[in-house]
């Protein structure tokens, strides 16, 4: 963008400061980095047209014309759950009618018949069963990668390592280098909600701490296993809050270089114990994952997720850093289907992922866990 259209933008000085601070034309990639105060200052005082093509700008600063997609299959073996996060429409309690779980032998069925389907990536995702422990974990693995030999799996939250490890009496980096044995390659962003002490108490008082959630990705990325990171935003937090979020996440990434991807998940409001707490717009979600594009200049990739979104939205986010739209799915997520989120059973074709980031004027490319290219 030309520095000279700021001026036709109306900005209060502060803003126009900071965007010419990022826009600096030597080297986008690699442009200012924000300060807490002037991420608060942009979320409260930029228009959203200046925040998308900043964020527009710094991506493909860092990633081109390219957006990644993958193709991968969810299996989410459980819903029931020790925790009682308020902002959660999926677990149930061990009995409950609409409660469901599937031994291993039943998730190994699951995998067994997707073999010989193009699949690269099995994404393993539940609730905090109080019966298992980590040896089961192991196996779940180990049964999964017997079937599909050539998928990654990339399995069980924070939340959920944090539990079984400590269960076990090991260190985290002994109970990941066990999960890592039995086939674990990467491990997905869940369970980091918000940090900050005061939201988290109300939101999940039970959960893992911040600490907590943070040192397990970090012993992961000392064994050289990929993670990825969340926030949940758009309930009780503050923009305050959000931005001491990316703030560790930012840290921590600056020690580790771990994390391959950030996603943005916007609170859903149905059949929780929060549902009186409204969703936020469709404006408010751009402007999160254009911060998040600006703020995060560490981590390179900005993940809208497409069964939370929807699919317009998902097309929107790429005009405001997103430069990824996750998997084809196909298959049984229930987290937002359960949460309010208008696709009962998700599943996207690869051709659709396509036309979806080519109608945003940009280039598909499958990916694989790790983000390198697929070729075909
Ligand atoms: O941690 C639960 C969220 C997360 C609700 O790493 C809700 O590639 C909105 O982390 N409204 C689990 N969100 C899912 C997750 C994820 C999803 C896709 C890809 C990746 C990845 C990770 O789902 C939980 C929680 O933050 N969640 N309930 C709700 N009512
Ligand atoms: Fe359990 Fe995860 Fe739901 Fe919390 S968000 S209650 S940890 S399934």
């Amino acid at each position: 963008m030309n520095t000279r259209l700021l001026r036709h933008m109306h900005l209060t000085p502060e803003v126009e400061h900071i965007a010419t601070a990022l826009l600096n034309p030597e080297n986008p990639a690699a442009g200012h980095r924000l300060t807490d105060l002037e991420a608060l200052t942009l979320m409260r005082e930029a228009p959203l047209a200046l925040l998308g093509t900043l964020a527009a700008a710094r991506k493909r600063a860092v990633s081109g014309d390219e957006v990644y997609y993958n193709r991968n299959i969810h299996i989410e073996p459980t819903n029931i759950c020790v925790f009682r996060c308020r902002f959660c429409s999926y677990r149930r309690g061990a009995g409950e009618p609409d409660a469901w779980y599937h031994d291993l032998d039943a998730v190994e069925r699951l995998a067994a018949e997707r073999r010989g389907e193009p699949i690269t990536e099995v994404h393993i995702v539940g609730g905090v069963h109080p019966e298992h422990d980590l040896d089961y974990y192991c196996e779940m693995i180990r049964r999964v990668k017997k079937q599909l030999p050539h998928v990654a799996v990339k399995a069980y939250t924070a939340v959920e390592l944090h539990y079984i490890i400590s269960k076990a009496g090991l260190t985290l980096a002994e109970g990941l280098q066990r999960l890592k044995e039995a086939g674990m390659e990467a491990i997905p962003g869940g369970g980091a909600e918000i940090f900050a002490p005061e939201i988290r108490e109300q939101i999940c008082p039970e959960k893992p701490t911040a600490e907590e959630w943070l040192a397990t990705h970090e012993a992961a990325h000392g064994l050289g296993i990929s993670t990825n990171c969340t926030i949940l935003y758009g309930h009780i937090e503050t923009y305050e809050h959000r931005i001491d979020h990316l703030r560790r996440l930012r840290e921590l990434q600056d020690r580790t270089h771990g994390f391959d991807a950030f996603i943005p998940l916007k609170y859903r409001n149905l059949h929780n114990s929060m549902s009186a707490v409204g969703e936020v717009s469709l404006p408010e979600d751009m402007k999160m994952m254009a911060l998040s594009r600006l703020y995060l200049d560490n981590i390179p990739h900005i993940k809208a997720y497409w069964p939370m979104l929807g699919i317009s939205a998902t097309e929107l986010a790429l005009s405001f850093g997103a430069d990824d739209i996750d998997g084809t799915i196909d298959d049984t997520t229930k987290i937002y289907s359960m949460a309010g989120a208008e696709d009962q059973r998700p599943r996207l074709t690869t051709e659709r992922m396509e036309q979806l980031v080519r109608s945003a004027g940009f280039t598909p490319v499958e990916r694989n866990t790790f983000y390198q290219p697929i070729k075909h």
